[in-house]
């Protein structure tokens, strides 16, 4: 774990956009799919799960039998997430709303939630019932009436949790489908899979370049990538806690970037200490032990607004304030997915409990998005009412403007109306 100054830093971290052999392997699995639907879509998983396919939809009975699975205590802790979750995403849902002006005009925005939207979810170790809830909470409080789940059928079927999780925060449909076929099965649809408006949820790089592919046609949501955390410190935060929080986003992925920003540099050295320490306790030791050597850094800076300028720098999925008076510094921080504050807000509370969502901008795209949100799962459209009196103020200044234009059929639109109403 490397321990540098402000000065000697530099932000480098790519936007993963794909090999030039991997995009056109994703694309051929697109036309594929989209020319044969279900056979493409059967025979592509024998070739990459290694799973012969009869059903693509999970019945009923499979999901009831998850629930024998699966300890009680655990469905429950899903069911207080779902409702810390639900209790958080209900403050986002936007109202349609109207203004009348003294002519009589009436000019809106009315809401309208996405018919239906497809949730993506990783197989393997990356299955997490946790990402299942907040990507799913948020378009069923949005008011989506259908809400589709792909993912990998697996050598043992689909873990338990996730089709518990699916089931807790309604889910209509479960299809045992993964990679870029299932994704491309969501964009153009199939014999048995109806085509959705919009996808969402992580997925592997083939996912996320089948995502792209298909975005205009349908819409996506971001595309995610490793997870990050920024721990900023001041003398007084704890050093095992600071490592212990690094570590929680480490062990996520090798190419995941654990950062830790301080003034002191004594603490840099008991962080690392700590980091060493705790890393020898892991279960996924190898997967931490990569991402610290190869993106972890400990950063030392000689104060406040150095400390602000590398925040604003990383613009970090995740950034954790453990300094005193943390509230303090939330008008100098621009660029966060999330911002923890204290030394109680450590960042697994947000993966898992608290209600914000855990789908967050990544590799610095915090500059410029926001965390999956209820937003994601409604679209707005104008509503307009001219009244007469209205047309009669306005009318000669649109024909004048739609002559600037050459738009003839334009101008005579309105001026057709003034002439037979006398305006
Ligand atoms: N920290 C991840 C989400 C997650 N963590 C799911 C645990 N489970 C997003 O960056
Ligand atoms: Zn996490």
């Amino acid at each position: 774990m490397q321990i540098l100054d402000a000065k000697d830093f530099k932000y480098e971290r790519d936007v993963e956009t794909g090999t030039e052999q991997q995009l056109t392997a994703v694309m051929s699995i697109i036309n594929e799919v989209k020319t044969k639907g279900d056979a493409a879509v059967k025979s592509l998983t024998k070739q990459f799960d290694k799973v012969e396919l009869n059903e693509l939809r999970v019945s009923e009975a499979e999901i009831e039998a998850a629930y024998t699975k699966l300890a009680p205590e655990l469905i429950e802790i899903i069911r207080d997430a779902k409702e810390n979750i639900t209790k958080y995403h209900e403050k986002q849902k936007q109202n349609s709303w109207f203004s009348t002006q003294e002519n009589g005009t009436i000019l809106g925005q009315k809401v309208t939630p996405l018919d239906r939207v497809g949730v993506y979810v990783p197989g393997g170790t990356a299955a997490y019932p946790s990402s299942v809830l907040m990507n799913v909470l948020p378009a069923q409080i949005a008011g989506v009436k259908e809400i589709v789940m792909c993912t990998p059928p697996g050598q043992d079927g689909i873990p338990a949790a996730i089709l518990v999780a699916a089931k807790e925060c309604g889910v209509t449909e479960i299809y045992r489908i993964g990679g870029a076929q299932a994704v491309a099965a969501m964009a153009y649809g199939t014999e048995s899979i109806a085509r959705v408006d919009k996808i969402t949820g992580p997925g592997n790089i083939y996912v996320a370049i089948a995502k792209k592919m298909v975005f205009g046609v349908v819409d996506i949501d971001m595309i995610a990538g490793p997870s990050e955390i920024l721990v900023a410190c001041d003398e007084k935060a704890t050093p095992a806690y600071a490592a212990a929080d690094m570590l929680s986003q480490a062990e996520h992925d090798v190419l995941a970037a654990a950062y830790c920003v301080t003034t002191s540099r004594q603490q840099a050295e008991e962080i690392r200490q700590e980091l060493a320490k705790q890393l020898l306790e892991l279960d996924r030791n190898e997967i931490a032990k990569q991402s610290l050597e190869q993106q972890g850094k400990i950063i030392i800076v000689a104060n406040r607004e150095e400390l602000l300028a590398v925040i604003n720098d990383i613009a970090p999925e995740h950034l954790e304030m453990m300094v005193e008076e943390p509230f303090s510094y939330l008008g100098e921080i621009r660029h966060a997915g999330a911002i923890f504050l204290g030394p109680y807000s450590s960042e697994p509370v947000g993966d898992y409990f608290a209600g914000p969502n855990h789908v967050l901008p990544t590799s610095g795209t915090a500059r410029f998005s926001s965390p999956l949100s209820v937003d994601d799962f409604i679209k707005k459209s104008s509503v307009i009412y001219y009244s007469k009196e209205a047309l009669k103020a306005n009318g000669r200044k649109i024909v004048s403007f739609a002559n600037e234009e050459g738009l003839d059929a334009h101008g005579k639109a309105v001026a057709i109306r003034l002439e037979m109403e006398g305006l």
